[in-house]
């Protein structure tokens, strides 16, 4: 159950900055999977995934996996020029949402978790939307990077359908992966990120890897407004 997993270890991490809950923005380009990895994360089928050509997600909303924490599903960029600037400008002002607590200011969100589609080598969306949107707006060091549909990442190949895991030969490719990634995002906007993991959504496979890094990595405190 993800709901309750390593909730021991959660509540501890939350109790040093008092968080309640923690909050966690998706991003990432359009068909990344953002609505698909909630869904996955919560087992059931709570924000609606993409089936036709166009980009599904349009807004921003909020779900609970639990007491402690929150997360905001995004409409991904990349699918047009004037999507983008209004996409871009609600997740700015999403960095600057606040709360008050002893009389002192903090943003809501605590964390952004990006969702890189493992399919391809493109990275242009991923960085447009660190360097334009996350970097100049948010603490470099509460970004976290995961690699979706690891299934597909080489065409559908080498996915053992059986036991629902790559073989080994994706799997070391998966692995070049995570660090190809980055060094990319380091070149490409300067952000020196934790090691991604690599997960499907659609299969349900390493999940659990992908909660892990979001638990292992949650910040100790309460995150200040930048000016
Ligand atoms: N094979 C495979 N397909 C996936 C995976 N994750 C998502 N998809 C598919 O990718 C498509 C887009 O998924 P969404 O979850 O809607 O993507 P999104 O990032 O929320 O997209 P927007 O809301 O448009 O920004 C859907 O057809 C999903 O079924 C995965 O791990 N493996
Ligand atoms: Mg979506």
């Amino acid at each position: 159950m993800n709901e309750t997993y390593r909730i021991n270890d959660i509540d501890r991490n939350l109790k040093i900055a008092r968080f309640n809950p923690l909050d966690v923005l998706v991003i990432g380009g359009t068909g990344a999977g953002k609505s698909s990895t909630l869904n996955a994360m919560f087992e059931r089928e709570i924000s609606k995934v993409g089936r036709g050509c166009d980009p599904e997600t349009m807004e921003i909303s909020s779900y609970k996996l639990n007491e402690k924490l929150r997360f905001w599903d995004t409409p991904g960029l990349g699918d047009s020029k004037e999507g983008d600037r209004i996409y871009s400008k609600k997740l700015i002002d999403m960095l600057y949402s606040d709360y008050y607590l002893d009389n002192t200011q903090y943003g809501l969100i605590d964390l952004v978790l990006v969702i890189i589609d493992g399919t391809g080598r493109d990275m242009g969306t991923t960085y447009k939307l660190l360097n334009e949107v996350i970097v100049p707006n948010f603490q470099k060091d509460r970004i976290l990077v995961a690699i979706n549909q690891a299934d597909m990442a080489m065409k559908g190949r080498h996915w053992d359908e059986e036991k629902n895991r790559p073989d080994e030969k994706l799997l070391s490719f998966l692995k070049d992966k995570t660090e190809s990634v980055v060094s990319r995002v380091k070149e490409g906007t300067g952000v020196s990120i934790k090691r991604p993991v690599f997960y499907s959504a659609e299969r349900g496979y390493n999940i659990e890897s992908l909660l892990d890094l979001i638990v292992d990595n949650m910040p100790r405190e309460r995150r200040n407004l930048v000016a």
